[in-house]
């Protein structure tokens, strides 16, 4: 939209944040917000429900009721023309007497793409696409990147020490950053579809990648440990959790173990509930993921993973938090620091969280 005014792009920043507070909580749907506004006042406000359906804008109607007709919504996407476990919400719309409606991004998904907005226009709404895109795709990156690329978006979080170490040989796990830091991973990790580590990280550390946060102890991400020899130990915190929340082993061939052992190790891991799949490259791995709908993955250890993805150019997103202390004498490097960044990426965002320093990064495109 060319000149939107002050009062358009208020409404669509409330709805772009309510949006982005149910970030993770709707898959496999993007997190959708809606606001139906009539005479300056919200009226009716709703985001996608938590498995996806209804719809935001069909629960912003019921809510807005006879208070529609004639009033303005403010969508985060373009409202969807298809019928799908749903029926569409431009029909609801048209259906509601809404005479303006109002949106931040259009969306690529193939059974929409532009006739949510015909839909509309062709019921006689006035429709005005493009009030805020950059925030709103900022809001959708994960969605967007899934539909366009189909594969998840990812981001690579590294713990770094002042000297550059991600953790020391043989120590087990180490706190590099304070609490501040990980509360800000554990937020992170709510707001993604699946997160994954080396099966080095699994091993030394026997992480539990769950999500700590009252309230969102349910949201814990999917878990991926990248495992070539499928060496993570049933007695793992990882496969004994495997019940309660999915593991996915990714295996490959290895030549230096023998048919019987991997049959052994595989049928060890099944039996907890662990999924083992076997894919080739890390692309690979991701096409899979996308197809099943995981838009977000955290990639959170150690070096070797960390390397895997950015050498296969598969990194949107980095986040470095790093602490004050240094590691010294067996220090476990990390595949950059801050100093080092790979070429191609921009520092987006930076904070102070307590002693920590933190910095993101995202690819230029
Ligand atoms: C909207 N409002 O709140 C969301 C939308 O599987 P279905 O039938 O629920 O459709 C999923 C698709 O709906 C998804 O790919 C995207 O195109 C759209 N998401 N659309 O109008 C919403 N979450
Ligand atoms: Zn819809």
């Amino acid at each position: 939209m060319a000149n939107p005014t002050r009062e358009d792009e208020r409404f669509m920043a409330a709805a772009l944040r309510l949006a982005r507070q149910h970030l993770g909580q709707t898959s496999t749907n993007p997190s959708v917000a809606c606001l139906i506004v009539q005479d300056g006042v919200i009226v009716g406000r709703a985001v996608t429900a938590r498995s996806g359906r209804p719809h935001a804008e069909t629960q912003a109607l019921a809510e807005a009721g006879e208070r529609a007709r004639g009033a303005t919504a403010y969508v985060t996407l373009e409202p969807c023309s298809h019928h799908g476990k749903t029926p569409p919400c431009a029909d609801a719309l048209v259906a509601s007497g809404i005479a303006r409606v109002v949106i931040s991004i259009l969306d690529p998904d193939e059974r929409v793409a532009g006739r949510g907005v015909v839909r509309l226009r062709d019921a006689g709404i006035a429709v005005d696409v493009g009030v805020l895109p950059q925030k709103g795709r900022g809001a959708l990156e994960a969605y967007l990147t899934r539909q366009v690329s189909k594969r998840p978006h990812v981001t690579l979080k590294l713990a770094v020490s002042a000297d550059g170490m991600i953790g020391r040989t043989g120590a087990g796990q180490l706190r590099i950053t304070g609490p501040i830091s990980r509360a800000q991973v554990q937020i992170l990790r709510a707001q993604t579809d699946a997160i994954l580590v080396g099966i080095g990280t699994a091993t030394a550390d026997d992480p539990e990648l769950t999500v700590r946060l009252p309230g969102l102890e349910d949201r814990s991400p999917i878990r991926i440990v990248l495992d070539r020899r499928l060496d993570l130990s049933p007695g793992s915190k990882l496969v004994r959790s495997a019940e309660q929340t999915p593991v996915i082993v990714v295996s490959g061939e290895s030549s230096t173990q023998s048919e019987l052992e991997r049959a052994g190790r595989r049928a060890a891991l099944e039996a907890a509930g662990v999924e083992v799949l076997e894919t080739g490259t890390v692309a690979d791995l991701l096409t899979a993921l996308g197809s099943r709908g995981i838009s977000s993955l955290l990639v959170e250890g150690g070096a070797v993973a960390a390397r895997a993805f950015l050498d296969a150019g598969l990194v949107d997103r980095i986040q470095i938090y790093t602490g004050p202390q240094t590691i010294g004498e067996n220090g476990i490097a990390s595949p950059f620091d801050r100093r080092s960044v790979p070429s191609g990426f921009k520092l987006v965002r930076s904070a102070q969280y307590g002693d920590d320093l933190f910095e993101e990064y995202e690819r230029e495109n």
